[in-house]
């Protein structure tokens, strides 16, 4: 029996016998916290990671407009992927070590569906080929060329994601070519980003041009479900930024929902994440990662290894930008 509905039922035979106050105390905490959830005071909200003003702000504006979650969420990152002048999403985003943007990008709806392109090249809105990928195929991932081809199916435009300042910086980087992530990245970076709406529905987005001068067909945790986004509509979201690999590892974004179904607050959940990250990594302090997480009612956390990282929030009570606290 799903949980839901044992709680469910659990509550209606208990509410036989039982009155209110007698039947709340039986309750374990953790019980209470989902069943307090599921009570219908609803607060419209979206977070995403990084300090990326437009993106929530649209994303807000579907919200309040009545939108769904998963609308919200695609037409708030999209303004990150056409937005030529970010490096680290999108068109403009840094290539790999051979000169090609390779894009990917993930997103999950309120009843766990999801879809995703990796490595995908040439196509300017790789959130939007994600949705198509859950909405019309029978399958979760497509990557590269099939991903491609997929989204020209699709009515989307061949489209060069290769600007003249990012091809520039490659070249000077060719001459070296050392691989070398940088942390905080223009204090931007990827945009993971989760939205409840006013029916009380989750969902999440995320979308990169992964790792600048990684090696070509490298995926991060960015498209991976479970690793850079996870939503449980009963529970959370939760989605990260920064070294993907790590993400990968831990399966962050899945930890971090699981741990909240547990009872932790999105704040202690993503704390824990990364921790976990770091006692896999003794010694290391050279990368970033940074996680954001939502709960069913609306509460928000964010963590991080090093300083620099915030994330947005945009609910009735504001458009905020909240500096996370760090690790290190
Ligand atoms: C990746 N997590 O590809 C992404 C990119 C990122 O800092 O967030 N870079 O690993």
């Amino acid at each position: 029996m799903k949980r839901r509905n044992f709680l469910k039922n659990s509550t209606a035979a208990t509410a036989g016998m039982l009155s209110a106050p007698l039947m709340i105390s039986c309750k374990t905490e953790n019980e209470k916290k989902i069943s307090s959830s599921n009570e219908k005071n609803i607060n419209p909200i979206v977070i995403c990671t990084w300090n990326f003003f437009n993106a929530s702000a649209k994303a807000w504006k579907v919200l309040s407009n009545g939108g769904d979650a998963l609308d919200a969420i695609e037409q708030g990152v999209k303004v990150e992927e056409d937005d030529a002048s970010n490096q680290t999403v999108g068109t403009g985003g840094r290539p790999d070590r051979d000169g090609k943007v390779t894009l990917d990008a993930c997103i999950m709806d309120k009843d766990g569906n999801c879809g995703a392109v990796l490595a995908m090249q040439n196509i300017a809105n790789p959130i939007s080929v994600a949705r198509k990928v859950m909405e019309d195929t029978p399958h979760v991932m497509l990557a590269g060329k099939g991903a491609e081809q997929f989204a020209y199916e699709k009515g989307f435009k061949k489209t060069d994601l290769l600007t003249e300042q990012s091809k520039k910086e490659w070249l000077e980087w060719k001459k070296t070519s050392q691989y070398k992530p940088i942390i905080n990245i223009e204090n931007h970076d990827t945009i993971g980003m989760l939205a409840i709406d006013k029916n009380g529905d989750i969902a999440g987005g995320c979308t990169t041009s992964g790792m600048a001068y990684k090696m070509a067909g490298r995926v991060g945790d960015s498209p991976i479900i479970g690793a850079g986004l996870f939503v449980d509509n009963e529970v959370g979201g939760a989605t990260a930024t920064g070294v993907g690999e790590e993400v990968v590892r831990t399966v962050g974004s899945f930890l971090i929902v699981e741990l909240m179904r547990q009872g932790k607050s999105p704040q202690e959940a993503c704390e824990e994440g990364v921790k976990r990250i770091m006692a896999k990594n003794e010694g290391r302090n050279d990368f970033q990662i940074g996680f954001i997480a939502i709960n069913k009612k609306g509460e928000t956390g964010g963590y991080c290894i090093q300083p620099g990282f915030s994330y947005r929030t945009y609910s009735e009570e504001g458009h905020i930008n909240n500096p996370s606290q760090s690790f290190l």
